[in-house]
């Protein structure tokens, strides 16, 4: 497989300005009709030839302005169509026959539990029909699909339906229009037995939108969730973004087999099963949360990423760092704003920092790929999202709004670059975003080494803040970075934000520093008293940043920082020192001392008043081994496991009265509700039972197997059954396991979550009971919730996956040449955990690096040999 170039960019040489579809759908034989409405652009020669993509098609005929075309002018290959000598405007028809039956890549036209569905992001089209596959053609469509009345009663793509009817055949057809020109990745079909919700929503300009939401019938009372999801998120858009809906339908409909959370095609989103439906039975609280984080997710792309879309896929990051940068503050509105900020930044510093740091690190706009679903990554989804909200922060609300305006307005309907977005920015600012643009093609992540100094006999504060990106792959030198780093200095006296003044000027309490250079020193003059600095607060910038603190200091912040998120850092850094000094311990074989300082702080916060509930919950949560790990230089999987299990147990011994207070204080038997309220006293409570159960408190396991028993919501059972499963009394956890698992055989979603439960406790018979699931009828390859909830989840299970004999990483292996063949988007995503293997110790490098090697020596799909050369490289 070849790589494509970034610097490779040509325009498209022939539009496409309309287009007509027609499919006549059947499992094995499905007929794809196509007219192509084609114009030469002015500026391309009148010799260039007109090449389609096209991937396992079956050409039946080809003609130009009706007259079928001789063999000898065009040619079919692997890749597409060529086709010689075409004139500067005229109509192409093809026919081409597919198996939608077959399709186990998820990608194109396929069945999931025989309902006929579309993935075409990002090259998925060409598996539908012979067709310039690129985002920045663009073109109207008409779509007719046939199907059988019975098998397919509901027949839906993208836009408005405009007829439907029955065929002397017995067969029905329905035809759709979607007036808005779009690249064919947004385009969708879906035919299948379907019921529907239906609401309205009426735009700010006071147009009705009919609002449906298709799922299967047994399905029906899990709709509720997403669809007001859907209403708040429109009434967001319009109120935050000025932004209307722009056609009179918006559907969203749920599919059980699907590669993605979900996908924006226009007006006909489709969803993941487990991204759309939701009911308080068989859905967790963060369930409820991330449905309608997708939801609006989607929504926004209607316009961030629809009307205005990517020129090419190396812009990806232009509609998916937007986009995501729009769901985290909508979310960040409707439920709790510090919650979400503590743990998208938490999952940011566990996960995306591990792939900055690893061999498949690439740039937000990477400069090169051999397959792009390769690239819908955290670096260019959540770093992407992480550069916009730095944009927001440095020229300020009102210049962004301007700026996002002026970007809609000027580019709508057209597919532009990441440069265009900023340059808006820039415009409506007046910054100079030069330099800012290196966030953009530079990969890794920058670490600050930054100290302080506080002078009595002047009363100044002498901050110095030195940058370095390490080298990622393909990437040595590194350029210094436009870093906007958001602080305060806190009064040790006083316990409050100092004014601040720099340079003469007065900044006011909570001000942004502006890192440029390798090295800069602030000096902060008439600091009245010695001040701790608060660093990066709301983490404003995706980076690392050390500061010799002491305990003390982080204990002072940890009470003290008026930055909430801040706040929580203290503690996670408080802990993480204590968490290194038993990691040591545990690794000299001394004896492990819990420090008295920890203790303390948690005491202090269970006995505060909190002032949200969710926070505090945060705040009472050790950094999870993922996250510790990444702090480490040389992982050692059994020694932070057992630190960290020794710091839990210690603070449930010394706490026990205070945990078992809170549990009792936060529990509830009002009827259950997704508000941000419940969710946070639901999560504060089970924090507690948490460290109860850690010590397999008497009473606390009471508790955990009475609110398993009650069964009053997914949150609670969920939680109860997890604790259980995952302490040592198997006693009491194998018959919860059979009572859920019997309760719930017909669920695939919550069976998914019997899965996860079992596979990520940390007992040594895990790999055991991983096979022994495979082999469970819920369970499938083909199906990539069943695939991420037992495989995936089991590879994420620390001391199980990396156990010393080397059969979790032969398991992984073994399931990714499988998947290589059935569904290799997925079994490249599997990988993942595999290419991490130089943060690890010797003998498992070599573990790890043999199953790569195997992998390797297998005939691959160019996702999988793409990852696998990179780690191995
Ligand atoms: N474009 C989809 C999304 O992120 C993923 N394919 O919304
Ligand atoms: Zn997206």
């Amino acid at each position: 497989p070849q790589p494509v170039y970034l610097s490779d960019y040509q325009p498209p040489a022939y539009r496409v300005t309309h287009t007509e579809l027609t499919f006549d759908l059947d499992p094995a034989n499905t007929l794809v009709t196509a007219r192509l409405h084609i114009e030469r652009r002015a500026t391309a020669d009148a010799d260039t030839p007109l090449i389609l993509d096209g991937e396992q098609l079956t050409l039946r005929s080809l003609s130009i302005d009706g007259t079928p075309l001789a063999e000898n002018v065009y040619q079919v290959g692997d890749e597409g169509l060529r086709i010689e000598r075409v004139p500067a405007c005229f109509v192409l028809d093809s026919e081409v026959v597919l198996a939608p039956e077959d399709n186990t890549a998820l990608e194109g036209l396929y069945q999931s539990n025989g309902m006929f569905c579309t993935q075409c992001e990002a090259e998925g089209f060409r598996r539908i029909t012979f067709y310039p596959d690129r985002p920045d053609v663009m073109s109207t469509f008409t779509v007719t699909v046939i199907g059988d009345r019975r098998r397919e009663p509901i027949l839906l793509a993208n836009g408005n339906p405009v007829e439907q009817g029955e065929r002397p055949d017995g067969r029905h057809y329905a035809i759709w229009e979607d007036p808005h020109p779009k690249p064919c990745y947004l385009f969708a079909l879906v035919a299948g037995d379907l019921h529907k919700v239906e609401d309205h929503f009426t735009t700010q300009s006071g147009r009705d939108v009919t609002l449906q939401l298709w799922v299967e019938e047994e399905n029906l009372q899990k709709t509720d969730h997403a669809m007001g999801s859907l209403k708040r998120a429109m009434a967001w858009d319009e109120q935050v973004y000025g932004r209307e809906y722009d056609l009179d339908l918006f559907m969203i409909v749920a599919v059980n087999d699907f590669n993605m959370g979900a996908m924006e095609n226009k007006g006909l989103n489709i969803f993941n099963s487990a991204a759309v439906l939701a009911h308080p039975d068989t859905a967790t609280d963060a369930a409820f949360q991330t449905v309608e984080g997708i939801v609006a997710h989607e929504y926004f792309h209607n316009w961030s990423g629809n009307r205005v879309t990517c020129r090419d896929w190396f812009q990806l990051s232009l509609k998916e760092g937007f986009t995501v940068f729009r769901d985290q503050c909508f979310s960040a509105e409707t439920n709790s704003a510090p919650v979400k900020r503590i743990q998208d930044v938490s999952f940011f510093r566990t996960a995306q920092f591990a792939e900055d740091a690893g061999p498949t690190a690439h740039p937000v706009r990477p400069d090169h790929y051999i397959e792009i679903t390769n690239f819908y990554t955290l670096t260019i989804y959540e770093k992407g999202a992480e550069i916009v909200r730095m944009l927001r922060n440095l020229v300020g609300w009102d210049a962004f709004r301007q700026g996002a305006d002026r970007y809609f307005e000027r580019f709508d309907g057209q597919a532009v670059t990441i440069e265009d977005f900023v340059d808006c920015m820039a415009e409506a600012s007046g910054l100079d975003l030069s330099q800012f643009m290196r966030w953009y093609d530079q990969a890794g992540t920058p670490e600050i080494d930054a100290h302080g100094e506080y002078d009595y006999a002047h009363g100044e504060y002498h901050l110095t803040l030195r940058q370095r990106t390490p080298a990622t792959p393909g990437q040595v030198d590194k350029q210094p970075l436009h870093i906007p780093v958001a602080m305060g200095l806190v009064g040790t006296k006083s316990g409050q934000d100092l004014r601040l003044t720099l340079d003469g000027e007065k900044l006011g309490k909570d001000a942004v520093i502006h890192l440029r250079e390798d090295e800069q020193t602030f000096v902060f003059t008439d600091v009245a008293e010695a001040p701790v600095p608060s660093l990066l607060r709301h983490f404003s910038a995706p980076v690392k940043l050390h500061f010799p603190y002491s305990r003390e200091d982080l204990a002072f912040l940890l009470t003290q920082d008026s930055d909430g998120f801040n706040r929580w850092d203290a503690g996670q850094g408080l802990a993480m020192l204590a968490l290194d000094d038993l990691i040591a311990a545990h690794r000299n074989g001394v004896e492990k001392v819990m420090d008295g300082r920890v203790v303390d702080a948690f005491r202090a916060l269970l006995a505060s008043e909190p002032a949200d509930k969710a926070v505090l919950a945060e705040m009472l949560t050790l950094p999870s081994e993922a996250y510790i790990a990444e702090q480490q230089p040389i992982v050692d999987v059994d020694a932070i496991h057992a630190a960290r299990e020794f710091v839990r147990q210690s603070l449930a011994m010394a706490l026990r009265d205070e945990f078992m207070a809170t549990f009792e204080a936060n529990r509830s038997s009002e009827p259950y509700a997704p508000t941000p309220e419940q969710i946070a006293q639901r999560s504060l409570k089970n924090v507690a039972l948490s460290y109860l159960m850690s010590i397999e408190d008497e009473q606390g396991v009471a508790l955990c197997e009475g609110q398993f028993a009650a069964n009053h919501n997914m949150t609670d059972v969920r939680h109860a059954l997890t604790l259980l499963v995952h302490s040592d009394r198997d006693d009491l956890a194998t018959p919860a396991l059979k009572t859920f698992g019997e309760k719930w055989a017909h669920d695939p979603l919550v069976m998914d979550q019997w899965f996860t439960i079992q596979v990520s406790r940390p007992q040594a018979d895990v790999l055991e009971r991983v096979k022994y699931l495979m082999a469970h009828p819920a369970f499938s390859l083909k199906n990539p919730n069943r695939v991420r909830a037992l495989i995936g989840a089991f590879a994420q299970n620390r001391v199980n996956f990396h156990r010393l004999d080397g059969e979790g990483y032969a398991l992984l292996a073994d399931v990714v040449i499988e998947l290589n063949r059935l569904n290799p988007e997925i079994a490249a995503r599997l990988i993942t955990p595999l290419t991490r293997w130089q943060r690890f110790d010797e003998t498992r490098q070599d573990l790890m690096r043999s199953q790569l090697e195997r992998i390797q020596r297998e005939p691959l799909s160019s996702n999988v040999y793409e990852v696998v050369e990179k780690a191995l490289a």
